[in-house]
């Protein structure tokens, strides 16, 4: 994991599609606001969330009975079934000391349950918990809308950081994971990578670009197969908001 100075701390928030419907996005920001918080924003966008996305963002839930629901929350199919021009959320990197910390606190408990029970007044105390049912109509699990998504330490924030956003995305001066200069071409068809343009494939890198050094050393480990192809979706998905539709992927 990357260190840096404590006062340039950073966690990744969401939105999500439940927050905008209901209107609470002014709310939430201002629970955020730099008065309340001392936390800066270092990066913010308004993101159409492909599948691929979702599933990357949440991998330590697959297989869990709530995967195939929570990746239909986030992407905002369940709030805005009829209408995929809105499904959206806003991505928003916060900084500042003990960024991670502070933000969890004010959103709250993840179910929305406990939330109300145990921290009134946290953004999540706002949310509602809908039952999982199976064919049968037995309740198998359930789904936590709770408006909010906040890195909860700070390996999970700078995996979420780079799954998000580009290092250009956010301010310089509040950019804490290594970049480097890309050298070469990376195109990307079907998970497959590419040195050079083949028809239909997506330019992710550049010679020139500055890029995660990371993504580029976990590019070079998909090249080698000492990675799964799946594995490119951790880079590749940031280079793809707003250039897909869900009918694209
Ligand atoms: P948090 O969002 O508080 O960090 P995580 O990372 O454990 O919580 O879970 C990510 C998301 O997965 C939650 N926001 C919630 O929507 C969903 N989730 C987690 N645990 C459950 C559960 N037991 N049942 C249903 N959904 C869950």
């Amino acid at each position: 994991m990357s260190s840096y100075p404590p006062e340039l701390e950073q966690t990744l928030v969401l939105i999500k599609p439940d927050a905008l419907k209901l209107s609470l996005t002014g709310y939430i920001l201002s629970q955020f606001s730099e008065f309340h918080t001392r936390l800066r924003f270092a990066g913010m966008k308004v993101v159409h969330v492909t599948r691929r996305l979702a599933e990357t963002h949440y991998a330590e839930h697959r297989g869990k009975v709530y995967f195939s629901t929570l990746v239909d929350y986030i992407t905002g199919r369940i709030h805005y079934h009829h209408l995929p021009n809105r499904r959206r959320v806003i991505a928003i990197v916060y900084c500042g000391p003990q960024a991670i910390s502070m933000i969890r606190k004010i959103v709250g408990p993840t179910n929305p349950h406990d939330a109300r029970e145990k921290e009134p007044g946290t953004i999540r105390a706002l949310g509602t918990v809908v039952p999982i049912v199976d064919n049968e109509g037995k309740i198998i699990g359930h789904r936590l809308d709770n408006l909010v998504h906040a890195s909860d330490s700070p390996q999970a924030a700078e995996r979420e950081i780079k799954l998000w956003f580009k290092p250009n995305d956010l301010m310089p001066y509040m950019r804490i994971f290594p970049t480097t200069k890309c050298e070469r071409h990376y195109y990307l068809l079907d998970e497959t990578l590419y040195p050079s343009y083949v028809s239909g494939s997506i330019c992710l890198m550049a010679p020139g670009d500055t890029v995660w050094a990371s993504d580029v050393e976990l590019l070079q480990r998909i090249e080698r197969g000492l990675e799964p192809p799946e594995a490119v979706w951790q880079v590749a998905a940031k280079y793809l908001i707003n250039e897909l539709c869900e009918g694209d992927e």
